[in-house]
């Protein structure tokens, strides 16, 4: 069993919703169990401003699928609810799935690349990760969750409560 951490996000037909029925669809998938999940935020987007609020968590998933066949099935989730592919970059979305960090590996793929790219920077992505990650977690690549925190300010974030 691997431990990976997923980022949520939308800002599309019903963001709560949204998020709340992907969580179910994650509890379902083959060869995993669902075994965290953070609180829920809304967030100020990050890219094009004339776009609504996100609502983001971060999930924890322990699972035996390899990595692309995990992202197979996040992407089939996203598909089903009715997630298209935009031409505009940052634009909005009803539901976006994000492997952020898979067990302790290093991951460069065309299609996956982890842990990913943009979490560094992310304050919707860092402050619900710490929720649900351990204080010393350190990343595959020897960054130190508690020294991104340190460096990401919890702006244009809001903690919106437990219950998802
Ligand atoms: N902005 C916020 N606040 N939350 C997101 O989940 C999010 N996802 C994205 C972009 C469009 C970059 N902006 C976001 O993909």
């Amino acid at each position: 069993m691997e431990r990976v951490y997923i980022g949520l996000g939308s800002n599309l037909a019903e963001p709560r919703e949204q998020l709340r029925d992907a969580l179910k669809a994650l509890a379902d998938i083959p060869s995993s169990r669902l075994v965290a999940v953070s609180s829920l935020y809304v967030s100020d987007p990050l890219g094009p401003p004339d776009q609504p609020r996100y609502n983001n968590a971060v999930a924890v998933l322990e699972t035996t699928r390899d990595p692309l066949t995990l992202l197979d099935a996040l992407q089939a989730i996203e598909q089903a609810q009715g997630r298209e592919r935009k031409t505009e970059r940052w634009g909005p979305r009803t539901l976006d799935l994000d492997i952020l960090l898979y067990g302790d590996r290093l991951i460069g793929e065309p299609r996956l690349t982890v842990p990913h790219y943009h979490l560094h920077a992310r304050p919707f992505v860092l402050y619900p990760l710490a929720e649900v990650a351990p204080d010393t977690l350190q990343l595959a690549d020897g960054r130190y969750l508690k020294d991104l925190l340190a460096a990401c300010p919890f702006e244009g974030l809001e903690r919106v409560g437990k219950a998802l």
